[in-house]
């Protein structure tokens, strides 16, 4: 029965709410706009909505800084619209999953207030604070995945706090059991109220070597990374979840997995393991990133994006696991800017990702505005940047001495912004996000690219992604069958077999843009072609393809 959970065949849909839609006219999206939605979101198919962080928040990290978790933030609206939205979702058979942002809060949190305003106070342990190093200064040398040192000081108690992203982050002390207690109880809050599942945020970071070592650097990036994540208690911290949680109420759970191994996440989503239904892993969206180096340019490592796939396809269906499947979220720039590198033929790439990426197993999740061909957007200057992990950056790199040009050169690459532009509707005054002024600017290309337009275009990407999602729910081999790779190391084609009960799903795609020919190796044709009759399902070409043991692929096509 491993294979019987529902959600295995589903398609998810994550909505960065301040970016989706306004009904209210503050240049911020909110949950009533989601919940006006709805409709569009079923004509794609969809069957999970994933929606990040409302709750209420300074916003320094867009709401990944939460000060309160069991109440709505009034920039996305009010408990009564969460509520509808849960209702008009489960109206149309549809789930909810939300964020569970637990491994640090805002500093505005009442804990955290709390723990910052005396040693002996009840909450202090509920982060973690320590002492100057013997000589002074911060207590170790790790780092902040948002730039600078790891830990903030506090001169009234003289101690520093730990804050692994940015200095309102402060990470919780997952050692005390009242934090566990209390994360529980607020999950245990929102399963009652009807959510179906959750997203847990950066949540393999959550256990902490308790020695806190200094990083000898002899692992990069050495910023002290391996003493906390997949650290020493996560899986008895998740396992407590579980049981406590996510199995009484069948919640659907995906771990987002920072810097994991493939060992790790199969026992994170091994369901025999009592954990999560599955895991978010990054390793295929640094195949650009020279030496792990996010902020140093690098054009993408095609083969090392390929043999990822296959590792982790072959890894997790040999170890029981589940994989998330995605190319964009809200924290990377949009693949289809990335991973494929022209201009033109803007419809066939955005097609060839997203077959590329349905036809593996796992759970794909479809990003806001990836379903209609959104690019990176056409950034002009630094003002127009608003993520802190971006403005951050940009600020260091000129201090290690990048001209302003270079700098921007790379934010145009590789800021998170880039995916967070507004959602694009129609070709209305800002693509009909908002009658106000957008927080974030709204890309210009928006009167050709929008919601509208495609939904009216019979081929557009919009109903490619349509009929993905549908051939999913519609062939078992989509969720069980087995997964080959079939290109053998060929510099343009990702070409891989799913191997099902007597049936054979083949995907090829030609991630160039030139006009190809490819050809299948003897014994992938001859296990291939006694699977039997052949039938094209979907292609981005407009024209068919006869299978045989050699291809002719024009640009970017994919089937
Ligand atoms: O380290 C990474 C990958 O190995 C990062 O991509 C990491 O997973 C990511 O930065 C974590 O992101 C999540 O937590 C952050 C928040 O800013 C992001 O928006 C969220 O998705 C802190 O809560």
């Amino acid at each position: 029965a491993r294979h019987s959970e529902w959600w295995r065949r589903s398609t998810v849909y994550q909505v960065y709410p301040k970016s989706f839609k306004d009904t209210t006219g503050s240049g911020t999206g909110d949950i009533r706009g989601l919940t006006e939605k709805l409709d569009y979101l079923q004509e794609l198919g969809i069957d999970i909505v994933w929606l990040q962080p409302v709750y209420v928040s300074p916003g320094h990290d867009n709401g990944y800084d939460v000060a309160d978790y069991e109440r709505i933030n009034p920039d996305f609206g009010t408990m009564e619209d969460f509520d509808e939205l849960v209702e008009e979702l489960h109206r149309r058979g549809m789930k909810l999953m939300t964020d569970i942002v637990v491994n640090h809060t805002s500093t505005e949190h009442e804990w955290f207030k709390q723990s910052i305003s005396s040693k002996d106070n009840p909450y202090r342990d509920y982060y973690i604070w320590k002492d100057p190093a013997p000589g002074g200064g911060v207590p170790n040398n790790w780092q902040s995945k948002f730039g600078g040192p790891a830990w903030q000081y506090d001169e009234a108690s003289g101690q520093y706090y730990l804050t692994l992203f940015d200095k309102t982050q402060a990470d919780l002390n997952w050692e005390n059991e009242q934090v566990r207690l209390a994360v529980n109880g607020m999950m245990l809050f929102w399963a009652r109220k009807g959510v179906d599942g959750f997203r847990m945020d950066v949540i393999n970071l959550i256990s902490k070597d308790q020695r806190f070592p200094d990083d000898d650097g002899s692992v990069p990036p050495g910023d002290g990374r391996k003493f906390y994540t997949d650290g020493p208690r996560v899986h008895e911290f998740i396992r407590a979840m579980y049981d406590e949680v996510f199995g009484p109420h069948e919640l659907i759970t995906v771990g987002e997995m920072s810097s994991t191994t493939l060992e790790q996440c199969i026992r994170y989503s091994n369901p025999e393991r009592r954990e999560f239904s599955m895991t978010f892993n990054f390793h295929h969206l640094k195949v650009d990133y020279p030496n792990g180096r996010k902020w140093e340019l690098m054009p993408y490592d095609f083969e090392a994006l390929k043999r990822l796939f296959s590792e982790w396809q072959s890894g997790m269906q040999e170890g029981g696991g589940w994989n998330a499947l995605f190319f964009n979220n809200h924290d990377q720039p949009r693949a289809l800017s990335r991973f494929t590198d022209d201009t033109a033929y803007r419809e066939e790439r955005a097609k060839l990702l997203a077959t590329t990426l349905h036809g593996l197993q796992g759970t794909p999740y479809v990003y806001q505005g990836e379903e209609i061909g959104m690019p990176n957007p056409k950034w002009r200057g630094i003002e127009e940047f608003r993520d802190i992990e971006s403005l951050n950056m940009y600020r260091i790199l000129c201090e290690q001495g990048a001209s302003p040009g270079e700098a921007l050169a790379i934010l145009q690459e590789r800021s998170r912004d880039n995916s967070r532009t507004p959602m694009q509707w129609d070709d209305s005054v800002n693509a009909g996000f908002t009658t106000g002024t957008p927080w974030l600017k709204v890309d210009e290309r928006y009167p050709d690219i929008n919601v509208q337009k495609e939904r009216e275009l019979p081929d557009s990407i919009f109903h490619h992604y349509r009929k993905l999602i549908a051939l999913r729910k519609a062939h078992a081999v989509f969720t069980d069958g087995i997964y080959r790779r079939l290109d053998e190391a060929h510099p343009e084609v990702f070409a891989y077999a799913r191997m099902g009960d007597g049936e054979a799903l083949v995907v090829v795609s030609n991630f160039s843009s030139k006009e190809i020919t490819f050809r299948l190796a003897d014994h992938h044709w001859a296990d291939l072609s006694a699977a039997g009759q052949d039938k094209l399902l979907l292609g981005n070409t407009g024209e068919g393809l006869a299978f045989t043991q050699e291809l002719r692929l024009s640009p970017y096509a994919s089937y």
